[in-house]
């Protein structure tokens, strides 16, 4: 018995020497240590030996135990290192590696456009309105001092979305400043950015849905060289201190007087060159004084108050700021386009 506790000692040495890897380790300590194992056998047959012998061998096997024990705490101690070593190896960073670049978006021209107008005017003490783009008839013409048999109210330039002609996409964006004026006392210093709808049909100057940008400034005293001044500033904003404007006489049904108005162009200072097709003036936006009757319908005294507004397409200010030649590219979003700016 002794010869057979020696030769299983000898045997798991061996195997334990062996085993390359924490699984086949365990598999042998059950193996050999286990219920089923080799030694607990022979523990499990010392009933059939003498009394003198059975102290010798069961502390023979209680040694061979330890001993087996031991050395398997020492190799899985050992595996485990080599396991950790290993992994610690393969998450290592080589930080002299380039890094991914990670490109970054942008804001579509339009919305560079606008966000940049929007910063001007509110920086001289505007505020922004925006409301809905289905509008009443009300609203987008009545209160506009726009008649029922004035051009623009055609089917043919608006969206109407029902058949009896009340309610529609609005073509302007002034019907969120008749909201303002019927909701708000003066003084009012407001912009109105948003979507617009016209029944065009699509070419390198047109199109169904486009953006506006329009102003309202309405208070005691308001007069036509505050128009003049705000909207010099608002021109020196959008294309450089240096820029001179001009007014010329124009007809709007919601102004009176109304006038468009020129900013000398900023990519010649006004000399002519392409961008202002020779004539050293770029036409920016239409203007006036708010017309008594406009002011009236939405509840504003005329004989108190006066105030001036304008309007502008924003799409035509982008194309001339990037010199962009077909109004398309800004609503078909192709990438390669879009990177540019
Ligand atoms: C243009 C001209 C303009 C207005 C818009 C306005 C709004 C109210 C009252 C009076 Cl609530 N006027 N808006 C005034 C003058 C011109 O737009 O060429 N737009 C693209």
């Amino acid at each position: 018995m002794k010869e057979k506790l020696s030769q299983i000692k000898e045997m798991a040495i061996k195997r334990l020497a062996d085993a390359n890897n924490l699984k086949t380790l365990d598999d042998l300590r059950v193996e050999i240590l286990g219920k089923k194992g080799e030694l607990t056998q022979i523990l499990k047959g010392m009933g059939s030996l003498s009394k003198e012998e059975r102290p010798i061998i069961g502390q023979l096997a209680n040694e061979v135990r330890t001993e087996i024990e031991t050395k398997l705490e020492e190799a899985k101690a050992h595996l485990t290192a080599k396991a950790q070593e290993a992994k610690l190896k393969a998450e290592t960073i080589d930080v002299t590696m380039p890094g991914k670049v990670t490109e970054l978006g942008h804001k579509h021209p339009m919305t560079q456009v606008i966000d940049e107008i929007k910063n001007i005017f509110i920086g001289m003490g505007y505020e922004i309105a925006e409301g809905p783009e289905v509008e009443t008839a009300y609203y987008n013409f009545e209160a506009l001092n726009i008649p029922k048999d004035h051009p623009a109210r055609d089917e043919q330039d608006t969206f109407y979305i029902n058949g009896k002609g009340d309610l529609l996409l609005r073509t302007q964006t002034s019907p969120m400043q008749v909201r303002v004026m019927e909701n708000k006392k003066p003084p009012i210093r407001i912009i109105a950015p948003g979507r617009v709808y016209r029944a065009d049909e699509v070419d390198a100057t047109h199109s169904p849905i486009f953006h506006q940008l329009e102003g309202l400034v309405i208070d005691k005293g308001i007069t036509m060289g505050d128009l003049k001044g705000a909207l010099a500033e608002f021109a020196k904003g959008l294309f450089g201190e240096d820029t001179k404007v001009r007014f010329r006489p124009h007809h709007f049904p919601f102004t009176e007087p109304s006038a468009e108005m020129d900013a000398s162009c900023f990519a010649c200072g006004g000399k002519g060159c392409r961008v202002c097709k020779d004539s050293g003036w770029i036409e920016v936006l239409g203007c006036g004084m708010v017309h008594p009757k406009v002011l009236e319908m939405s509840g504003i005294d005329p004989k108190v108050y006066s105030g001036f507004a304008f309007g502008m397409g924003l799409e035509r200010v982008a194309m001339q700021k990037y010199a962009i030649s077909d109004l398309r590219l800004l609503f078909e979003n192709d990438a390669k386009f879009l990177k540019q700016f």
